[in-house]
């Protein structure tokens, strides 16, 4: 790992015009990554475009310039494209033609189902996060500012929900201290991405809850993200964050599952208590994640989904 890195910063030396891109529907972990990473160019003069395929949550648009977000892309050229968070090229989304559009590509990730895209490819599936994995590739190299720290603090804090996931190692927690030690506001970002949600975002997950359903002897939970929810709350899908990691708290439950409804597919979320490996079934359907943290798309309506995943859980607890 020690040699791309050596090579990362060799690239980024020899390039000008750096794409930085994350995964659509954008996480804390993916805008985390991508703003420490853009921070990081920016001081080194470089000419950055970042490309995200989807809205900015609402919780992290106080750490965003929406600016420099591309409004859109029109085969633009680049010596150097960063992918970022993405378990593969797919998760790029209307932005995956920009890897046939740069030189050179680095892949830096976390996911155990990355096979490894790019032209270097920095995958660590021990890593808690993207940010983390970044946060140890910038360090060897540069100098790291409050600001980046805040955000590969951003990073981490979300994709661990709050540093209990198995994902976390005592080497993460290390990371995070120097983190702190660096300036990072634990308090203030705390608060700014968990404790500011809209009255109308929290009835739309409270209508969310309602809508739970329990199979396999109360393991198995699902509800759905419909429009109709939506609607009704003046609610935008990206804002209603967290009802998956909600329903995992329920005691019996081991994995819960929540279906978010979109025009022509239905995307999947699914988080596992236990033993369940829940990435086996997302990479069944084409998709990706881990083992407690996993997520496809189908070309489906919500209710047959619905009795696919119902189905395709039942295994896991047959007596
Ligand atoms: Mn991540």
């Amino acid at each position: 790992m020690n040699n791309d890195i050596k090579e990362v910063f060799n690239l980024i030396n020899y390039s000008k015009k750096i794409c930085i891109a994350g995964h659509k529907a954008p996480d804390g972990d993916c805008i985390g990554s991508v703003m420490a990473l853009y921070c990081f160019l920016k001081d080194r003069n470089k000419d950055i475009t970042v490309l995200l395929d989807g809205e900015i949550p609402f919780n992290f648009k106080s750490f965003v310039d929406e600016e420099i977000i591309a409004k859109d892309y029109h085969k633009e050229e680049f010596d150097l494209m960063f992918v970022l968070d993405c378990s593969d090229s797919g998760r790029l989304g209307e932005y995956e033609p920009a890897l046939k559009h740069s030189k050179k590509t680095v892949v830096i990730d976390h996911h155990k189902t990355n096979c490894g895209f790019g032209d270097i490819s920095i995958i660590d599936p021990e890593m808690s996060s993207t940010g983390e994995l970044l946060y140890d590739v910038l360090k060897t190299y540069g100098s790291i500012s409050k600001e980046i720290a805040t955000y590969i603090y951003i990073a981490i804090l979300t994709d661990t929900g709050k540093f209990s996931y198995s994902n976390v190692s005592s080497s993460t927690h290390r990371k995070v201290a120097e983190l702190i030690d660096l300036g990072v506001d634990v308090a203030e970002v705390n608060n700014l991405v968990y404790n500011s949600k809209p009255a109308n975002v929290v009835r739309a997950f409270i209508d969310c809850v309602n809508g739970i359903e329990l199979y396999h002897d109360n393991k198995f939970v699902i509800t759905a993200i419909t429009k109709n929810i939506l609607e009704k709350n003046h609610a935008k899908m990206s804002d209603v964050d967290g009802i998956v990691e909600f329903l995992r708290e329920i005691n019996e439950v081991e994995v819960s599952c929540v279906l978010k409804e979109w025009e022509d597919h239905t995307k999947v979320s699914l988080r596992s208590k236990n033993n369940v490996d829940v990435s086996v079934v997302s990479a069944k359907y084409g998709g990706g994640g881990h083992a407690k943290a996993a997520g496809f798309e189908i070309k489906d309506t919500i209710e047959n989904t619905k009795k696919l995943l119902i189905e395709e859980f039942k295994e896991y607890w047959v007596k």
